[in-house]
């Protein structure tokens, strides 16, 4: 029988999520992926993944951000899978700017709590960072990491626990709207029909829906993990996930988890955007460099050797906010797409989102912020 009540595209981060949430509401559910799960071609890898309450990106991420960790730990307790960590988080940067006084913005407005550092407060309490005096450092508790493979693995178990099909090594080919106002599913292996279908198929989400075209843009992202000379400063109970912005660019990074080195990128590191079936996925010279440089100046005593290089994805919108609706021409069709770069954390609760989306065609979460309409 080819015939379900949703199917969704992609079994990454987002979909993993949606493919749970939807099978959970008693639906029948087929989840198509074109990798393995989980694969290392897109973003949904790297093993730790920044999450955080202080969101300089906007305050209205908040509420979403509140009931991610909500689902992050009814997962964890669900499945068993260690697929959130509480490390503390630092958003730090030059007075002025907005990675602390957005970080600052967004803890005023909703009460978090947090305290405010120094450059040499912060090395004094976190003894792996080494910022410049004149740096202001917000420092907030419930801050961490969500692992990215243990979620996907998590969200799938889960999912077919409540009944879902899930199949891996599938690729969608095409699809279309039957006249009865479902979808009609076809991949390299059969053809689907369905009353609904959610499109989360990350940097590849553009070459299924032309609403997408230039709104969901895949670029190359470069990771590093160096070993630390002191590696007892940069384990998760020493070394908060941090956000920095600095005369190099906006950087980010994480603990000693999963790989023994201090993992760090650059956000958007070399502005190269790609094709995401034709891109250079292997990480050079340069690409060490440049995260290598910033090490040595931010944080000296993690510049030993190199444990692991990675590429990645980010999947960029026009104003780096997320995308979140139903296609204009199909109300049957639900999309989260143009994640930017800071997605991830919130993929538990894309999931019941766009499980809302697909099936209610709205949602009571607060995305107004994230219409496609907006960049008409
Ligand atoms: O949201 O903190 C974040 C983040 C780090 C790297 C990419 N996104």
């Amino acid at each position: 029988n080819n015939r379900r009540d949703v199917i969704v595209i992609g079994v990454g981060g987002m979909g993993s999520a949606a493919t749970y949430h939807l099978a959970r509401r008693g639906l029948d559910v087929l989840g198509l992926e074109r990798f393995d799960i989980p694969h290392t071609q897109g973003s949904s890898h790297g093993i730790t993944r920044i999450i955080r309450r202080a969101y300089y990106e906007h305050p209205s991420y908040i509420p979403l951000i509140e009931r991610a960790y909500e689902l992050w730990d009814e997962l964890a307790d669900r499945t068993g899978r260690p697929v959130i960590h509480r490390t503390g988080s630092i958003d730090a940067a030059p007075e002025g700017n907005v990675v602390f006084e957005g970080s600052l913005r967004s803890c005023e407005e909703h009460d978090i709590p947090h305290e405010i550092l120094t450059g040499a407060e912060l090395t004094d309490r976190f003894p792996g960072y080494r910022l410049p005096e004149d740096y202001k450092a917000l420092y907030q508790p419930d801050g961490g990491f969500v692992v990215p493979e243990e979620s996907i693995i998590g969200h799938v178990e889960a999912a077919q626990e409540e009944g879902a099909d899930i199949r891996a090594r599938q690729r969608v080919l095409d699809w279309e709207e039957t006249s009865g106002g479902g979808v009609r599913v076809k991949t390299s292996e059969a053809t689907y029909e369905a009353e609904n279908l959610v499109l989360a198929a990350g940097a590849w989400n553009y070459k299924h829906a032309d609403a997408l075209d230039g709104l969901a843009v895949p670029e190359r992202q470069v990771l590093a993990w160096f070993q630390p000379d002191e590696p007892s400063a940069f384990e998760p109970d020493s070394l908060p996930v941090w956000n920095i912005s600095a005369p190099e660019g906006r950087f980010y990074g994480l603990p000693i988890y999963g790989v023994p080195g201090f993992k760090l990128g650059k956000y958007h590191h070399l502005d190269e955007q790609v094709d995401p079936d034709d891109w250079n996925t292997e990480p050079g010279p340069e690409d060490e460099r440049l995260l290598r440089d910033f090490t040595e100046k931010y944080f000296p005593k993690a510049a030993g050797q190199t444990m692991r290089l990675a590429t990645c994805m980010f999947t960029n919108s026009p104003d780096e906010h997320f995308i979140l609706d139903t296609l204009p021409d199909h109300p049957q069709v639900a999309v989260g797409a143009g994640f930017s770069g800071h997605g991830f954390k919130f993929a538990s609760i894309i999931g019941e989102i766009l499980a809302d989306l697909a099936v209610e065609g709205e949602t009571d979460y607060p995305i107004g912020m994230f219409e496609l309409g907006r960049f008409d």
